[in-house]
C-alpha cells in the first residue's frame, strides 16, 4: 500500500479553543455562561459541519439573474446553502440579539458567538456586521421614528422577521475618500427624498435596509455637506425597481459573499439625522464594523493555527512527526503567541465597547475605545494574511492546492486589511483618536500589568510606550512626518496593548494552575514591541524617484 496522507481534523471550535474558553472563564458572570454555553457549543458544531460539508463539495459562488425568461427585471441572487441558512443561525443563536442584550459583557458574549460562527457562515458575517454596526448607529441617532422601524427586525429572533442592513458608501469617485461622493438626494414634490447614484462595493446587496451617503442636493463638496439616509431595498417580495445590480463582482477571496454594484435611481430614503455631517453620524457604524472585522480576522487565525497544529502532530517527515522538529514547533508556537495577542486585543476591545455602552465605564475607557478600536482592526486584519500564509506553508505542497480548502483561507484574509479601511487609512484614523488616547492606554496598560504583578513584562511595555511618544513629541506638528510614520506608531500601540493584556491573562491563569498564557505573553514579548520607522523623506522621495 502506498503512502497516503491524512487531512488536517478539525477539533471542536469551542470545547478544545483553550484561549476563547480562558477568556470567559475570567469574564462572564456564571449565572449567563450556562446560556452562552449552549449557543457556543451550537455554533461550534455548526462550523464542525460546515467544515466537512465544504469538504465534500464543490465551492459555489453567487449567481446573480438581472433578467426573468419573459423579459422582467428581477436581479435574483441565487446563495450558497450557509447564505441560506445564514437567518435561522443567526436569530437562533443571538448572533446579532445578543450585542444589545442590557448588561455591559452583552458585547462581549456576541463577539464569542460572532467568532465561532464567521468561517462557517463563508462571510454572512460581513452583512451582519453591517446591520449591527446600522443597528447602532441608529440608536446613536435617537432617530425614534426609524429605531422603532427597523431595530426590531436587526436584532430580532425569528427568520421570519429578520432584516440584513448594508452600508453603502463606496463609490467609483470616492473609494476610502467618501467625502467624493457623488450620489445625490433629492427631495420630491411630496416631500420624499430620494436618491439618485451608483455605489461600486455594496456588500449587503441581499438585505432588506441600508445606510447610505449621498449629498443632498444643492449642498456643498466635501465631506462635512454629506447625510446618513436609512432606505429599503424592498417592496414585499420584490426587490424595488428605483434599486438596480449592475452586477456581482469578481474578487480574490470572499466568493460566496455576493458583493454588487449598484445604482439608485429614485430610491426612497430618509435622513438619519440632520442633512450634513453624515461621516460622523455613520461612525458609530464603522466602528462596530471595524470590531466585527478584528474579531472575525482573529477567527481565521485560529482556524488557520489549529489545522496546521493538528497536521504537525500526525505528519511525519525525516523521521519524526512534523512537531518534534524543533523548528516547526518553534514557527508555530510563535504563530499561537502573536494569535492570542490579537484575540486579547480584539476581545477587549469587544468588552469595552459594551462597557461603554452601557455607562458601565470608567472615565478613560471612551478615549480607549476610540483608539483600540482602529488599532485592532488594522493589526488583527494584517496579522491574518500573514499567519495564514504560513499556516499554509506549514503543509507544504497540500497548503497549495485547492481541495484541500486551506488556500481559501489565505485569499479570504486578504479581506481584512482592505475593506472597512485599509492600513493606512486605519493608521490615520487612530492619529484623530491619540490625542486622549494616549493617555488612556498608558492609563489601561499600567492597570492591566498591574493586576498581574509582572513587573519585568510591564517596564518592557511602559518602555515601549516611551519610545512611542519620543516619536510623536520628535515629529511635533510635522504633519507629513507624523502621518508616514502613523503605521508604525498603530503597529507599536497595538502591539504594547495586546502584551498587557496577555500579561493580565496570564496572571490570572497561573493563578489556577494554567502556565501557558505565561508563555505565550513572554513569546510576543520575545517578538518585540516596537514597529517604528524614523526614515528619511528624502530617501522615500528617491526610492519612489523611477
Ligand atoms: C467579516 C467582517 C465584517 C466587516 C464588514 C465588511 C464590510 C465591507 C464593506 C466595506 O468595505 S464598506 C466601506 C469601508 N469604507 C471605509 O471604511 C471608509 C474609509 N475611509 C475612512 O475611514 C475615512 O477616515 C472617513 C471617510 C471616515 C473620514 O474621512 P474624511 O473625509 O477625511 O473625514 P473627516 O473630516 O476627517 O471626518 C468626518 C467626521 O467623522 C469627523 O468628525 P467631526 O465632523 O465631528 O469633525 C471625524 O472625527 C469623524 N470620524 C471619522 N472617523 C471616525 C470618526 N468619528 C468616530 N470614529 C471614527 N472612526
Amino acid at each position: 500500500m502506498s503512502f497516503l496522507q491524512d487531512a488536517p481534523r478539525l477539533h471542536h471550535p469551542y470545547r478544545d479553543d483553550r484561549v476563547l474558553r480562558g477568556l470567559l472563564d475570567r469574564v462572564v458572570p456564571a449565572d449567563r455562561r450556562a446560556e452562552l454555553d449552549r449557543d457556543l457549543d451550537a455554533l461550534a458544531d455548526y462550523a464542525l459541519m460546515a467544515w466537512q460539508r465544504v469538504g465534500q463539495s464543490t465551492r459555489r459562488k453567487p449567481v446573480l439573474t438581472a433578467w426573468d425568461a419573459w423579459g422582467r427585471r428581477v436581479d435574483r441572487i441565487e446563495l450558497t446553502d450557509a447564505w441560506r441558512e445564514g437567518p435561522g443561525i443567526t436569530t437562533r443563536h443571538a448572533v446579532l440579539a445578543a450585542g444589545h442584550a442590557a448588561h455591559p459583557d452583552a458585547r462581549l458574549e456576541a463577539f464569542a458567538r460572532v467568532y465561532l460562527y464567521h468561517l462557517a457562515s463563508e462571510f454572512y458575517t460581513c452583512p451582519l456586521a453591517m446591520t449591527d454596526g446600522a443597528a447602532t448607529a441608529l440608536k446613536a441617532s435617537g432617530n425614534a421614528a426609524l429605531i422603532e422601524r427597523a431595530l426590531p427586525h436587526f436584532l430580532s429572533r425569528d427568520p421570519a422577521t429578520f432584516w440584513l442592513s448594508g452600508q453603502w458608501m463606496t463609490e467609483t469617485a470616492g473609494g476610502s475618500d467618501v467625502g467624493r461622493t457623488e450620489t445625490l438626494a433629492r427631495c420630491d414634490d411630496n416631500g420624499q427624498w430620494r436618491l439618485y447614484g451608483r455605489k461600486w462595493f455594496s456588500s449587503a446587496v441581499v438585505g432588506e435596509a441600508a445606510l447610505a451617503l449621498a449629498r443632498p442636493e444643492g449642498a456643498g463638496a466635501g465631506t462635512a455637506a454629506l447625510a446618513l439616509f436609512y432606505v429599503e431595498t424592498m417592496e414585499g417580495a420584490q426587490r424595488r425597481p428605483e434599486l438596480v445590480i449592475d452586477r456581482l463582482k469578481d474578487k480574490l477571496g470572499t466568493h460566496e459573499l455576493p458583493t454588487a454594484e449598484i445604482h439608485l435611481d429614485g430610491l426612497p430614503a430618509w435622513p438619519v439625522g440632520e442633512l450634513a455631517h453624515g461621516v460622523r453620524q455613520v461612525a458609530p457604524m464603522l466602528n462596530v464594523t471595524r470590531t466585527w472585522n478584528a474579531i472575525c480576522a482573529i477567527a481565521s487565525m485560529a482556524r488557520a493555527i489549529a489545522l496546521a497544529r493538528d497536521y504537525a502532530a500526525r505528519r511525519e517527515a525525516f523521521g519524526r512527526r512534523l512537531i518534534d522538529h524543533p523548528l516547526h514547533a518553534q514557527t508555530l508556537a510563535g504563530m499561537q503567541a502573536e494569535f492570542e495577542g490579537a484575540f486579547a486585543l480584539g476581545f477587549e476591545v469587544a468588552h469595552l465597547l459594551g462597557r461603554v455602552e452601557h455607562g458601565a465605564a470608567n472615565a478613560h475607557e471612551p478615549a480607549l475605545l476610540r483608539l483600540l478600536t482602529p488599532l485592532a482592526k488594522l493589526w488583527t486584519a494584517k496579522l491574518a494574511v500573514k499567519l495564514c500564509s504560513e499556516a499554509l506553508e506549514c503543509f507544504g505542497g497540500a497548503g497549495y492546492i485547492e481541495d484541500t480548502g486551506l488556500p481559501q483561507l489565505l485569499r479570504d484574509a486578504q479581506v481584512y486589511p482592505i475593506w472597512e479601511g485599509t492600513t493606512n487609512v486605519l493608521s490615520l484614523d487612530a492619529l484623530r483618536a491619540i490625542g486622549d488616547g494616549l493617555g488612556a492606554l498608558r492609563h489601561a496598560i499600567a492597570g492591566w500589568t498591574r493586576e498581574a504583578g509582572d513587573a519585568a513584562a510591564a517596564q518592557a511595555i511602559h518602555a515601549a510606550l516611551d519610545t512611542a511618544s519620543a516619536f510623536l513629541d520628535r515629529q511635533g506638528d510635522r504633519r507629513d512626518a507624523l502621518e508616514a510614520g502613523a503605521r508604525g506608531l498603530a503597529l507599536t500601540l497595538a502591539r504594547c496593548a495586546a502584551a498587557a493584556l496577555l500579561v493580565r491573562q496570564a496572571g490570572w491563569a497561573a493563578a489556577r494552575g494554567d502556565r501557558r498564557p505565561a508563555a505565550a505573553s513572554r513569546r510576543f514579548l520575545e517578538h518585540g514591541l516596537v514597529r517604528l520607522h524614523w526614515s528619511d523623506r528624502d530617501d522615500t522621495a528617491a526610492l519612489l524617484d523611477g
